[in-house]
């Protein structure tokens, strides 16, 4: 039975305010504006406590592949916590959900990977991965290759490690130290750049920028790369497709590791499995979560090639690195259930071929809306800009939020996109209909005029 539903939308949002800290969240704002209850899901709708039914453009958070209302999910960890709710994985053990999981992301993957490091979410993966890279180079007597590369405003989880890696300025500036040993290059952001160039010089020369980098370190010194194929809280910024090839170079010519961080990625998202998929690049190391379990229960991984699996296995010895969840098996029986939906239901090719561009077409469309400066989508994930002015694409001031007038009009519109600034991003489910991308498209472009008419 899910939790009683029998109090009011007022009375959620009392004890909410009183009692609850929410992630991201301004709570004296919160408090004035009260939190939106949501009480259940199917399909791509999301209901909340007031009835309404609304489109969930953004997958819960980037996560529900396989759509709400999965009973096959369901019954998946239903039946896994009844046999064997919890055993960890540490001290020689391991159960069926853990093992199987593992050979069907072999599947899935990229030749090189054939071993699966379990965690509990993508910051977790992320940590994992620091801690994984560091520890390959020292047991390739290398122990100076200690600093990573990653992006300005990539988003990479909010612990320490996380957030230290991750480009998010607003994440550094609290908290105090951050990790060392982490590098920042500028993010491939063309609509974001003066635009002079072509968009495959301006995917050559951002990715260059990490060979400056690395000259600038010192090759020696650097043990990885690290990105988002596409950045997704960041705003999906999607590289130009000369900048991924021009990294794999970069990276095998100095000699580092290529680690894509697949968690928004991974999946399907892209209308191939992986991130690295769609680019047609090879990585080193995969840190994934999200899409794994369709977010039905927690999980998160690093996929590790032979590259890095086989020093780590045959040097190593023991790898001081785990957690109570690593495998859990409900979350593992979980990811095989919905795995197998996006197998059996090919919808990752239903993205590729199908729906993907179907939105796609229909998403290009809105760019001729007077509010409108760029859209920009591949597979499932897109952007579309906010500007002051088409002709000049000057944008609005960053104290106007008109990305957040935006995506109030649009949730109290039956629509859920996100805001990230001025640049509404969007990520519904892999399972989105037709009809449903018509209605999608519908409420945003009046949501966009409804938005032109509160800004002026
Ligand atoms: N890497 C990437 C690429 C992510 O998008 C993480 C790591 C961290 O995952 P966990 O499971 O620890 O949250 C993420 C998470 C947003 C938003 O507002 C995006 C994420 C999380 C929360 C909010 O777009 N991505």
């Amino acid at each position: 039975m899910a939790v009683r539903q029998n109090r009011s939308s007022s009375e959620w949002q009392k004890l909410d305010r009183e009692h609850y800290l929410h992630p991201f969240t301004d709570h004296k704002q919160l408090g004035e504006k009260k939190s939106r209850i949501i009480t259940r899901a199917d399909g791509v709708y999301i209901y909340d406590a007031d009835g309404n039914k609304i489109l969930d453009g953004m997958s819960g958070l980037w996560c529900v592949n396989a759509g709400y209302g999965r009973e096959e999910i369901v019954e998946a960890a239903t039946r896994q916590l009844q046999e064997l709710p919890y055993y960890n994985s540490f001290f020689q053990c391991a159960h069926p959900p853990s093992i199987e999981l593992s050979r069907l992301l072999q599947e899935v993957t990229q030749p090189q990977f054939n071993r699966v490091f379990y965690t509990g979410s993508g910051s977790e993966s992320i940590d994992t991965m620091i801690r994984m890279v560091r520890r390959y180079w020292e047991l390739m007597d290398q122990p100076d290759r200690q600093v990573i590369i990653a992006r300005k405003n990539a988003y990479h989880g909010s612990t320490i490690a996380g957030s230290s890696l991750g480009g998010m300025k607003a994440m550094h500036a609290q908290g105090g130290f951050l990790l060392p040993g982490i590098e920042h290059i500028e993010q491939p952001y063309w609509f974001g750049s003066d635009r002079s160039m072509s968009l495959e010089d301006f995917g050559i020369a951002s990715a260059r920028l990490l060979e400056k980098k690395i000259d600038e370190v010192g090759a020696d010194k650097v043990a990885a790369f690290v990105g988002e194929p596409v950045q997704g809280a960041g705003g999906v910024i999607i590289p130009p497709d000369s900048y991924w090839p021009e990294i794999e170079r970069i990276c095998r010519d100095h000699g580092i590791l290529m680690v894509t961080d697949e968690v928004i990625c991974g999946f399907g998202r892209l209308g191939r499995w992986f991130g690295a998929d769609y680019y047609g690049v090879q990585p080193d190391l995969m840190t994934f979560a999200k899409g794994v379990t369709s977010g039905y229960l927690p999980l998160g991984g690093v996929m590790v090639s032979d590259r890095v699996g086989s020093v780590i296995i045959e040097k190593g010895g023991e790898f001081f690195h785990g957690f109570t969840y690593s495998g859990h098996p409900a979350s593992c029986a979980v990811a095989l259930a919905n795995i197998r939906i996006l197998q059996r239901e090919n919808l990752v090719e239903y993205v590729a071929n199908d729906i993907g561009p179907y939105l796609q077409k229909k998403w290009r469309k809105l760019a001729e809306h007077p509010l409108v400066g760029e859209t920009r989508m591949v597979g499932l994930m897109g952007a579309l800009e906010l500007v002051r002015d088409k002709k000049t694409l000057e944008r609005f001031d960053e104290d106007d939020s008109v990305g957040t007038v935006c995506r109030d009009i649009l949730v109290n519109n039956g629509l859920v996109m996100r805001a990230v600034g001025d640049t509404i991003v969007v990520a519904p489910p892999l399972t989105l209909s037709h009809a449903e991308a018509d209605e999608l498209i519908d409420k945003a472009w009046k949501c966009l005029d409804l938005t032109q008419a509160a800004v002026k």
